[in-house]
């Protein structure tokens, strides 16, 4: 399969995403899969601009986005993004602050993920890579995204998978926090995600 990963750029004062760090170092093949990286905004709409423009570009079979999620401990296969933006408080790249807003008024209430994601989050634990199924990708720009890709693949591509992965952060970047947060190193993330898109082209999508 030819699949398109995306990682974000960084956000909230943070040097570096884990996301990006880890997707800019992922082999060009993994399994039967030709992979395709890609840096993205953390910024709503322009970051499915940038999206929907690669996927017109390359044309692949699937898409995996991989974002951040501070404070979790596992990497996160998500099931499942909602039609709504709300970051009051905490802007995205741009400074937008969207509260409970629609990302698409005329969208569905929600789109499931379409890898899968149960086989997938299997893979990375058995490499070594502690994993976990999530059931909410937050209201935030990877929620956007999750949510956007998969309404755009169901409106001009249907046949593209897509769905998305949050990464914990790294050890370097909670080192000075003064609450206590859990990171997981870059080699193992890594490992978990090349494990869990190794799944994708065994025939069984
Ligand atoms: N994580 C954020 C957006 C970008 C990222 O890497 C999120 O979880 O929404």
């Amino acid at each position: 399969m030819k699949i398109l990963v995306t990682g974000f750029e960084p956000f909230g004062g943070e040097a570096v995403n884990p996301a990006w760090e880890a997707v800019k170092n992922l082999p060009q093949q993994i399994g039967r899969n030709e992979i395709t990286a890609m840096l993205i905004p953390v910024v709503r709409y322009e970051s499915l601009k940038a999206i929907s423009e690669k996927i017109e570009e390359i044309r692949p079979d699937a898409v995996i986005c991989v974002g951040q999620a501070g404070g979790r401990k596992a990497v996160s296969f998500e099931r499942i993004g909602i039609n709504c933006d709300d970051y009051p408080s905490f802007g995205d790249n741009e400074g937008n602050k969207p509260v409970d807003e629609k990302i698409f008024a005329d969208g569905p209430d929600a789109y499931f993920s379409t890898l899968p994601v149960r086989r997938m989050k299997e893979a990375c634990e058995a490499a070594g890579t502690a994993a976990e199924i999530s059931n909410t990708a937050g209201t935030y720009v990877c929620n956007h995204v999750l949510y956007g890709v998969r309404h755009y693949c169901t409106q001009h591509h249907p046949e593209i998978i897509s769905g998305f992965i949050h990464v914990p952060f790294l050890p370097e970047q909670t080192a000075d926090k003064e609450k206590e947060y859990p990171s997981m190193p870059l080699e193992d993330i890594i490992r978990g995600l090349e494990a869990a898109i190794a799944v994708l082209g065994e025939g069984q999508e």
